[in-house]
């Protein structure tokens, strides 16, 4: 008898977007194979949870029948490549041309190998047949990974202003839309952002990306090429905790990264253009596009969709087949796309009688609109403490002290995950938690709202209790002395409860 091993799949969904039909493939797989739930990732697409390895080739047949795969969506290359999901930052028609620029970013750095397709979806005969072919002769070729691939994985995030939903800074490679008259100039290239640390090593630390100069649309592929090519020659691989792209910008410094960047590319990158970010929250509610056509962005609690939830959506993309778009956001939710004046109101019955929030309803707070929180416990092998599972729990406590100073509905980030590699980007919230062990977490405040600024640690190992007596004074001194539109991590930083992080290689001082 074999073990019963399980596994994790993640879908490839560059700018998250998949049909109806999709989600309802997505939703038999998750019923069949795995573990009953999807779970909608930071990176805008989705996970399975508990696939028994006898069904593992199965999911992923079951995917690619439905047009989908997991190619790159984990391993040491260019993974998933993020979009801004708000439809209401520019018109449909912009939105759709710097989605046509994310997928040429996107297919331009995917692996060319046909291993995952041999392995995964070939049946037998057709295996045996390929292998006589090939014989002991490699027949394919990487033009971008060559024979051994990347130092380390390699993110790209594309930022339409003013949100930062995607968060750009924590990325590889970025580019940030520059709009002018509703047009689209080109994009700001940034370069050398990522998360993950590790407890107690200070050689590792969270970085935010610097923004190296401007391109034209059509180049931003090329530019990406660049910056993955000079990570992939410059990057270290005497060490997978040095191999980011994070550290090789660090070491060499951003002047000489973009030169390497320049000298590749074959012609020099403008200066970067004037930008603004604003917020990085998603759509809560329903908005009128101006092709005519709603889009409705739904509060999924971390992603989790599950139970009413599952049954919800899923009689939604049954009634929106043929002409509804599903859109996974980087804060773990979902806006649903492309709906007609006629299916609106059936849309929303469906939202009401299974009770999806959908908009800034007054028993939503401000604080659970902005949670995010990596899987962590139970299937995260690298987790020390909770996250999904327990951060509505401190949240639920933590409005209670909003509510009583009058702060419940202003927007705060607050993130959460089980340990410092940092899939909820928790070094980059107002008031970020990364678990210590059992129960315990770091707490690192003063991070700014819209992802422009890492946290710092305010207070370590701390329970419940006294995150809660920590935030309890802080929560009532920003009722009474914060100055108009000031966030909560500004407000931190200005009063000197935390001091700004200007650098990441200041994380540990
Ligand atoms: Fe992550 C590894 C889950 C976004 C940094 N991440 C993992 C693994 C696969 C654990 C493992 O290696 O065994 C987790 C699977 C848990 C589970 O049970 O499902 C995992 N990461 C996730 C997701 C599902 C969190 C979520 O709840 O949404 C996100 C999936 C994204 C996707 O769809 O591709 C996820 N991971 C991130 C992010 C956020 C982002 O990319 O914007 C980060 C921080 C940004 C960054 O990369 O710097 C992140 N994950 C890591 C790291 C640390 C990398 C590093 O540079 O040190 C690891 C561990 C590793 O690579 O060695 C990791
Ligand atoms: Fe797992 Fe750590 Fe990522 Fe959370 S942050 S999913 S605990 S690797």
């Amino acid at each position: 008898v074999e073990n019963a091993f399980s596994f994790m799949i993640r879908v490839r969904l560059p700018g998250g977007f998949c049909t109806a039909e999709q989600w309802i493939a997505m939703d038999d797989i998750c019923g069949k194979f795995a573990n009953g739930t999807l779970k909608i990732t930071t990176r805008q697409t989705w996970q399975v949870h508990g696939v028994l390895k006898r069904d593992v080739k199965n999911t992923m047949r079951a995917m690619n029948k439905a047009c989908m795969d997991t190619v790159a969506a984990c391993g040491d290359v260019c993974r998933n490549v993020l979009c801004t999901s708000r439809p209401d930052v520019c018109s449909k028609e912009l939105h759709k041309e710097i989605l046509h620029y994310t997928y040429d970013i996107h297919d331009h750095c995917l692996p060319r190998s046909g291993a995952y397709h041999e392995i995964f979806l070939m049946q037998g005969d057709e295996m045996a047949e390929k292998i006589q072919v090939m014989g002991s002769t490699p027949v394919e070729e990487e033009p971008l990974y060559g024979l051994t691939y990347l130092p380390r994985k390699f993110k790209v995030a594309v930022a339409i202003p003013p949100s930062n939903d995607v968060d750009l800074f924590a990325h590889c490679a970025g580019f940030i839309a520059i709009i002018q008259d509703g047009k689209l100039l080109g994009f700001n290239v940034a370069v050398g952002g990522g998360l993950g640390f590790t407890h107690n090593n200070q050689k590792t630390h969270p970085r935010l990306a610097d923004v190296i100069g401007f391109c034209k649309p059509g180049d931003a592929k090329y530019v990406c090429e660049c910056i993955l090519t000079v990570a992939r020659d410059f990057g270290d691989r005497t060490g997978r905790k040095h191999a980011r792209v994070k550290y090789t910008v660090e070491d060499y410094g951003p002047k000489w990264f973009k030169e390497q960047v320049v000298e590749r590319l074959g012609f020099p990158l403008e200066e970067a253009k004037p930008y603004a970010f604003e917020h990085r929250g998603d759509l809560h509610g329903w908005v009128k596009v101006n092709d005519g056509t709603w889009s409705c962005g739904l509060l999924i609690p971390i992603g989790r969709v599950k139970e009413s939830s599952r049954v919800c959506i899923r009689k939604i993309a049954e009634l929106l087949k043929g002409e509804g778009g599903f859109r996974m956001t980087c804060n773990q939710s979902l806006v649903l796309e492309n709906i007609t004046d006629a299916k609106k109101s059936q849309v929303q019955q469906l939202l009401d009688q299974y009770k999806v929030m959908h908009s800034k309803e007054t028993t939503v707070s401000g604080m659970r609109r902005n949670m995010v929180a990596c899987v962590a416990l139970p299937t995260c092998p690298l987790a020390f403490a909770e996250a999904e599972r327990y951060l509505p729990t401190l949240v639920e406590r933590l409005e209670a002290v909003a509510d009583k100073v009058g702060i419940a509905q202003d927007d705060i980030v607050i993130r959460m995950t089980g340990c410092p590699n940092s899939c909820g980007r928790p070094s980059m919230a107002e008031i970020g938690f990364i678990g210590k062990a059992p129960g315990t977490y770091n707490m690192y405040l003063g991070a700014d709202f819209v992802g422009k600024r890492l946290n710092t640690l305010y207070a370590e190992s701390v329970s419940e209790d006294e995150i809660i007596k920590i935030l309890t004074p802080m929560f009532a001194k920003y009722a009474g002395g914060r100055a108009k539109n000031e966030s909560f991590g500004d407000f931190l930083v200005r009063q000197g409860i935390v001091k700004a992080m200007k650098d990441g290689r200041d994380w540990w001082t």
